[in-house]
């Protein structure tokens, strides 16, 4: 079996980290170097998908889990709303954790480029 994920381990709660919210499927910690004035990041508990295009062939409902948490994470986290979700995939696009994450970035983007 593989090793627990860092993600895998602050869900079991063997390391630190708050989780901001749960679904039977889905939950979302604060980054630890936010990037934005909302940095979250919204994970399924299994770690058995590295990366989001493995996500989407293997269980696309699960994606479909992510991206509602992250619009309820926007309601609750923004002002307006409004957010931007980030799938880094694959180590050559500053991916570090290989299992999947989305970064949910909000507060003041409006007039920040993508990259
Ligand atoms: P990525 O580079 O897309 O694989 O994003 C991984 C993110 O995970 C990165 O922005 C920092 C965050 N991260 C790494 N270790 C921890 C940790 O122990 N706690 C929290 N809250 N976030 C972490």
């Amino acid at each position: 079996m593989a090793e627990p994920s860092i993600f895998t381990r602050i869900l079991q709660g063997d390391i630190p980290g708050e989780i901001v919210a749960e679904t039977e499927r889905v939950f979302a910690i604060r980054d630890i170097a936010p990037q934005a004035p909302v940095h979250l990041l919204v994970i399924p508990k299994t770690q058995e998908y590295r990366d989001v295009t493995e996500l989407a062939a293997g269980d696309a409902t699960l994606l479909a889990e992510m991206i509602a948490l992250a619009k309820r994470l926007g309601r609750e986290h923004a002002d307006d709303g409004d957010f931007r979700l980030i799938f880094n995939t694959g180590a050559g696009a500053g991916q570090t954790v290989f299992h999947v994450h989305a970064h949910l970035l909000a507060g003041g983007l409006g007039e920040k480029s993508l990259v």
